[in-house]
């Protein structure tokens, strides 16, 4: 396999784009994201800080371009970034130029000798290291990267006021930080040093969380301000594992993230019947809450689908959207994203005995969508506390 050596993309916002190569950005799109400013798009904004997400897939990339209009419908006065992997196709990358200030293609493979180093080294680390690029976005001083699977609920600007590296516990393992929502500070000596280490330990868990986690590794003791409160990290694996803390704080989370291998992207919308479509399919044992669910699908049938449509033009493209007479929509499983959750996934559903139910419970097998559903422990719960 003959391999492009035609150096890294270089970084480009929509107008450089258009002004090298403008048949790769379809007129119709990238002018109106650049030449004409949002509205919504303030000029005060803070240019020298950043939200920043990846999408290495199409499919990311719609994630990202959910994560990209919650930030603006919550009025961030910070720039947008979003990097996107040389498999994102073109319309997807149009469309992402009209929700951020800047569309960088990030194409690891050629992206000079430390990246290469530490490819040639770990070469199943590519995708952590594409989102270690990060750090290379030295044209801002501080920037809060967030996956493209996480959705805003509120303002989050004070974000900013954090240092690096600050982040919220993860939920499995809460010594260690999730890295989908995470503050950092963009240096090209902090990238080298990064890629290195990846390079040389490479992760424990296969990605990128595990890397971060050993680099940053006094996270877990030594400066309690770069822990991020939980509302700006919520994963639905937490609402089920400590439903009381949910229902308690739950109303003040500012940040959902779609965590596992079933991402909102996954299922089908009944645009008619404005239902999520697969949701009961699903055993995974990260389900995800039904109502962010639907949040995010609400927002990319008014906000995405129609950019989409604008840039895939006759192109037909996957919208996620099903016929309202199918009774369950498809549900396609990302394997290559998250690694596997901790615990076993549960058995199908079947009739048990409430002693069996509490074994099972205590093994870690929870039947999310039966027995052991949100709607039904919420009514036991109820049931106690009245
Ligand atoms: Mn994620």
């Amino acid at each position: 396999m003959t391999r492009k050596m035609w150096g890294l993309i270089p970084v480009l916002d929509c107008s450089q784009l258009l002004r090298f190569c403008p048949w790769q950005c379809k007129p119709s799109v990238c002018p109106i994201a650049t030449l004409n400013p949002r509205v919504d798009s303030p000029h005060h904004a803070m240019s020298d800080q950043a939200f920043v997400t990846l999408a290495t897939n199409d499919n990311y990339a719609k994630g990202a371009m959910v994560l990209g209009q919650s930030l603006r419908n919550h009025n961030t006065t910070r720039k947008l970034v979003a990097l996107v992997g040389p498999h994102v196709a073109e319309p997807s990358r149009d469309a992402l130029c009209s929700i951020f200030d800047e569309v960088l293609v990030v194409d690891v493979m050629d992206s000079g000798d430390v990246v290469h180093l530490a490819l040639m080294k770990r070469p199943d680390l590519g995708v952590t290291i594409t989102k270690l690029h990060c750090w290379t976005l030295t044209h801002y001083s501080k920037c809060v990267f967030m996956d493209a699977d996480t959705l805003v609920l509120s303002n989050i600007d004070e974000l900013f006021e954090r240092e690096e590296l600050s982040a919220a516990p993860d939920p499995g393992w809460p010594d260690c930080f999730n890295s989908g929502v995470f503050v950092f500070r963009p240096s090209k000596e902090m990238h080298d040093k990064l890629l290195k280490f990846c390079g040389e330990h490479g992760s424990f868990d296969g990605g990128d969380q595990g890397v971060l986690n050993s680099f940053f590794n006094t996270w877990a003791t030594a400066d309690i301000s770069k822990h991020l409160p939980f509302i700006y990290n919520l994963s639905s694996i937490a609402i089920y594992s400590y439903l009381p803390a949910f229902k308690q704080y739950g109303h003040d989370a500012k940040v959902v993230h779609f965590l596992g291998k079933v991402k909102p992207w996954n299922y089908s919308y009944d645009t008619q019947k404005g239902e999520v479509k697969g949701h009961s399919l699903s055993h995974d044992s990260s389900q995800m809450h039904p109502d962010y669910l639907l949040m995010w699908w609400q927002l990319y049938t008014k906000s995405v689908l129609p950019l989409l449509q604008h840039t895939y033009r006759d192109t037909p493209f996957k919208s996620g959207f099903v016929e309202a007479s199918k009774d369950e929509g498809e549900l396609h499983v990302d394997v290559r994203e998250q690694p596997a959750p901790l615990c076993a996934p549960p058995p199908p559903p079947q009739k048990v005995s409430s002693e069996e139910r509490k074994q099972r419970w205590e093994a870690g097998q929870i039947d999310y969508m039966g027995d052991d559903s949100f709607a039904n422990i919420e009514r036991k719960l109820d049931s106690f506390l009245k």
